[in-house]
C-alpha cells in the first residue's frame, strides 16, 4: 500500500535537523535557483502553468494562471504574499511543512517572486504559532547569510527581500483580502472583489497570494519539470498533495499522495479506524466543505470528483469521526467556531452565524420540533451566497450536509430530549 505515497514535500521531514540550511542543502536544496535565474521569468510561469498545479489553499485556482494575471505594464511594485494563516478546522499541513522544512517554502518564494518580477515577498503566518514564526525567521536569516536572499542573489542581478509577518490570531485573515488589510496594518476584514489582488492587492499594487503548499511545490516543478508533476494525479487535478488525517484513525498525520487517492486507501495507510470502529462521517477539506459519509469512501480525492459528490476538496483536511460521535454536537461545535470567527463586516454572516448557533443549540438539547429543522435550512438558504466572503458559506456547509445525511439523528435528539448517543454531551452545551 505504501507505494501509493509520493513523498516530495514531506521527503525530508524525518531527516536529522531537517529545518536547517545545512540539512536542506545536503539534499540539493536551492539548486533550482541557478536554473531559474538562467531562464526568463516568463519561462518559470510557463512551467508552473504546464504542470497543472492548482492552489492548495482550498479553492484550487490554477497557480500559473494566477501569476499570469499580474499586469507587467503596471508601474507599481509587484508583491508575493504567502498565506500561512492555516486555521481551517482540521487543516494541519502547512504548519508541519514550515516546521520540518521551512527552506522548501523559502526556495519556493524566491522562484515564485522571480517569476512574477516581485522584489518584496511576505509570509503571513498565523499569530498563535510562535514556534513556526521563530523557525521561519531563523530559516530566512540563514537564507540571507547564504546569499539566497537580498541584493544581487548569486550574481544574478535579481534582488529579493522576504519578511515573515505574524498575524494576530483571526481565522478571517486566511481570506486573502482580509490578510492584505491585516498586512497593511488594519483590522483584517475582506475587501470586495474584483479587483482581485493580482490587479490591486497589497498597497493597491499587483499581488500574488498563494498558500504555503502551493509555493512549496514550485521548487520540485522547476527541478523535475512540469511533465513530471502532471504525470501524477488525475486528468484535471494534477500532482500530489498533503492529506491531513485527524480524528478516529489509528495513526493520524500527514500523508502525501497523488490527487485522486481515496479515503479508503488513506485510512489503510493510517492503520485503520480507531478500535476497529466504523467510519460515520468525515470532512474532505476542513469543516467548511461540509461532511460526507461512509458511502463516499471510494470517491477519488480530486477537485472534480469531490465536487461531484456534493462537497469540495478544500484543504484535504480529512477529519474522521466514528460511530461514537454525535453529528449534531460536532456540527454545533463547528458552527460556534464560525460565529466566533465572523469578522462582523456583513450582516448575513454576523447575524446569520449567531442565529445558526441558537437554533442548533436548541436542537442539540432536544428542544423544539421537527419543523425547526426547516427553519435552520431556511436560515442557511438566506446566508449561502449572500455574504462578503466564503466564511459564511463555510458555516452553512456542515449544517446542510449533516441534515442531508443524518436527519434521523437530529429528529432522535428531539424524541430523546437530548443526544441519543451520548446524553452527557448535551450538558456540555447547556
Ligand atoms: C484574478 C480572477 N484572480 C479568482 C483568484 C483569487 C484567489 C483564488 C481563488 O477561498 C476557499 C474557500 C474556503 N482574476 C480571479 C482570480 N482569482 N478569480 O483565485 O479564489 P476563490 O474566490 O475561488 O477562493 P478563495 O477566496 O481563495 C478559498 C475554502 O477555500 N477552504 C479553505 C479554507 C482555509 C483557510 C485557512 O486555513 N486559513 O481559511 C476550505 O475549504 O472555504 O471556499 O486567490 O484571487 N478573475
Amino acid at each position: 500500500m505504501t507505494d501509493t505515497l509520493t513523498p516530495v514535500l514531506t521527503a525530508n521531514w524525518g531527516d536529522d535537523r531537517s529545518w536547517t540550511l545545512e540539512a536542506y542543502e545536503a539534499r540539493g536544496g536551492y539548486a533550482t535557483l541557478g536554473k531559474a535565474f538562467a531562464a526568463e521569468p516568463d519561462a518559470i510561469i510557463s512551467m508552473v502553468k504546464d504542470s497543472g498545479l492548482r492552489g492548495r489553499g482550498g479553492a484550487g485556482f490554477p497557480t500559473g494562471m494566477k501569476w499570469g494575471f499580474i499586469p507587467q505594464d503596471n508601474p507599481n511594485p509587484k508583491y508575493l504574499v504567502v498565506n500561512a494563516d492555516e486555521s481551517e478546522p482540521g487543516t494541519c499541513k502547512d504548519i508541519p511543512l514550515m516546521m520540518a522544512s521551512p527552506h522548501t517554502l523559502v526556495e519556493g518564494v524566491i522562484l515564485s517572486s522571480y517569476a512574477i518580477r516581485a522584489h518584496h515577498a511576505f509570509i503571513y503566518v498565523r499569530g498563535e504559532v510562535t514556534h513556526v514564526i521563530r523557525r521561519l525567521q531563523h530559516a530566512v536569516a540563514e537564507a540571507y547569510l547564504a546569499g539566497h536572499l537580498g541584493k544581487d542573489i548569486h550574481g544574478s542581478g535579481y534582488d529579493l527581500d522576504l519578511v515573515v509577518h505574524a498575524g494576530a490570531g483571526a481565522y478571517i485573515c486566511g481570506e486573502e483580502t482580509a490578510l492584505l488589510d491585516s498586512l497593511e496594518g488594519r483590522r483584517g476584514q475582506p475587501r470586495l472583489r474584483p479587483p482581485f489582488p493580482a490587479v490591486a492587492g497589497l498597497y493597491a499594487s499587483p499581488t500574488v497570494i498563494n498558500n504555503v503548499e502551493s509555493i512549496a511545490s514550485v521548487p520540485s516543478i522547476v527541478a523535475n519539470g512540469p511533465e513530471w508533476f502532471s504525470s501524477m494525479g488525475t486528468e484535471r487535478s494534477k500532482g500530489f498533495g498533503i492529506f491531513s488525517l485527524s480524528g478516529h484513525v489509528n495513526h493520524p498525520g500527514q500523508y502525501e499522495a497523488p490527487l485522486g487517492i481515496t479515503l479508503r486507501e488513506l485510512i489503510d495507510l493510517a492503520g485503520g479506524m480507531r478500535d476497529g470502529n466504523r467510519l460515520k462521517f468525515w470532512t474532505p477539506g476542513g469543516s467548511s466543505t461540509g461532511i460526507l459519509t461512509d458511502e463516499h469512501l471510494d470517491v477519488p480525492l480530486d477537485f472534480e470528483s469531490v465536487a461531484a459528490a456534493g462537497s469540495m476538496l478544500g484543504t484535504r483536511a480529512l477529519q474522521l469521526f466514528d460511530e461514537t460521535t454525535c453529528v449534531v454536537r460536532a456540527t454545533l461545535r463547528w458552527t460556534e467556531f464560525y460565529k466566533h470567527e465572523s469578522c462582523g463586516k456583513c450582516t448575513p454572516c454576523r447575524e446569520g452565524t449567531w442565529w445558526l448557533v441558537q437554533s442548533l443549540r436548541k436542537l442539540e438539547q432536544g428542544e423544539g420540533t421537527e419543523a425547526d429543522l426547516e427553519v435552520i435550512l431556511d436560515q442557511c438558504d438566506n446566508i449561502l451566497g449572500r455574504s462578503f466572503c466564503a466564511l459564511a458559506d463555510g458555516a452553512v456547509g456542515p449544517i446542510t450536509s449533516s441534515i442531508q445525511y443524518f436527519r434521523d439523528e437530529y429528529v432522535a435528539h428531539l424524541t430523546h430530549g437530548g443526544c441519543p448517543i451520548d446524553p452527557a454531551a448535551s450538558a456540555l452545551f447547556a
